[in-house]
């Protein structure tokens, strides 16, 4: 039976990364098969509700106002505008929308425009999820009576690495908003970067303080940095392919039971690395031509990709 932890020590994690490669892969691979069909992969669809001028200053991202990144700030989208493209995703064949905002956190006024966004993607059938920044106990009870089943709100990086990435928001107060989240009974997605020039150890101590949240998150999405042109971490080197599978891996044995999504970058990788990403624990991508505001494989590509390793995309489970 598999073992649920949440007292991991960064030595250990640590031991996991060093282990040989294949022997890593073989573990994670058989804990992968003991708690899910190895053969299944949930599909998830983004849209970036409100785009651009962003007050935070995450030095990855398109969308603060303090990198000059040439993208166009827009409003908030109109509710028709968002249901119309939710309809498409789950068309096309997405299990849950999650709808993205450039916000620092919501104000209570916009978070009752997202509300109704929320109830109409949840009305098609289909699994909701929204990502506003940080938000407050009262705002997480009001998510949850909206009837919201994901909130993702990702640690990005290290404790340690954090403020070489973000300074206008410290790592506690990532840690604050998941505990809102969770204390509302809403399912937590979150996870980090890989390419922000961290070293080995700070994505192991990302994994810990994931892992060692009172409860595991119920998503974990890793994504590999997409070098946005203006900001700083444009030309930063990006971690090897065997580096982000061992990522993947050791976040597959240390969250058993959570589904791992293959994140952003999925364009620069080949159909190999993806095999192996999925062998190595992941059961979850991101799809749909566009991520938040950065390409994404096209849907036929991913079909054809799901077809040739015999892949089976899960249904949306009744929430
Ligand atoms: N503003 C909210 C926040 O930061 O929590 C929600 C939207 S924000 C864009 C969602 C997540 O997208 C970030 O936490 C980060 O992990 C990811 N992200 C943003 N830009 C990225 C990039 N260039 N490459 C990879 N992931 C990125
Ligand atoms: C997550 O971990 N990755 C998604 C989603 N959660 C919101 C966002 C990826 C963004 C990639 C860069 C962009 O498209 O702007
Ligand atoms: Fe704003 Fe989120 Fe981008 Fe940070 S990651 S600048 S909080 S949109």
């Amino acid at each position: 039976m598999t073992q649920i932890r949440n007292d991991w020590k960064l030595e250990e994690v640590e031991a996991l990364f060093a282990l040989p490669f294949n022997d890593l892969l073989f573990q994670a691979h058989t804990i992968h098969r003991d708690n899910f069909d190895p053969n299944q992969v949930q599909v998830s669809s983004l849209l970036n509700i409100k785009t651009g001028a962003c007050p935070e200053d995450c030095s990855y991202c398109s969308q603060s106002s303090k990198y000059d990144t040439g993208l166009e700030r827009e409003k908030l989208m109109e509710i028709d505008l968002v249901l119309e493209q939710a309809k498409e995703a789950k068309d096309k064949g997405a299990t849950r929308f999650c709808m993205g905002a450039a916000w620092r956190n919501p104000t209570d006024k916009s978070l009752d425009k997202v509300i109704p966004m929320i109830q109409g993607v949840k009305a098609m059938g289909m699994e909701t999820c929204v990502t506003l920044g940080m938000l407050t106990q009262e705002q997480a009870f009001t998510l949850k009576e909206a009837g919201l089943d994901y909130y993702n709100h990702n640690l990005d990086t290290s404790e340690e690495n954090y403020g070489n990435v973000i300074t206008t928001r410290t790592f506690q107060d990532r840690l604050d908003t998941l505990e809102s989240v969770q204390n509302a009974d809403i399912n937590v997605c979150s996870g980090g970067i890989l390419g922000l020039g961290e070293k080995q150890t700070d994505r192991a101590s990302m994994l810990r303080s994931l892992a060692n949240l009172e409860q595991h998150p119920d998503s974990v999405p890793l994504n590999l940095l997409v070098p946005i042109p203006g900001t700083p971490f444009e030309k930063v080197e990006p971690p090897t392919e065997s580096e982000f599978i061992r990522t993947i891996a050791v976040a597959r044995i240390m969250m058993p039971k959570s589904v791992v999504r293959l994140s952003a970058g999925r364009t620069e990788m080949g159909e190999a690395m993806q095999a192996m990403c999925f062998f190595a624990g992941a059961n979850s991508i991101f799809y749909g031509e566009q991520l938040l505001t950065t390409d994404n494989p096209d849907t036929n590509t991913d079909q054809e990709l799901f077809t040739k390793l015999g892949i089976n995309q899960a249904q949306a489970s009744s929430h």
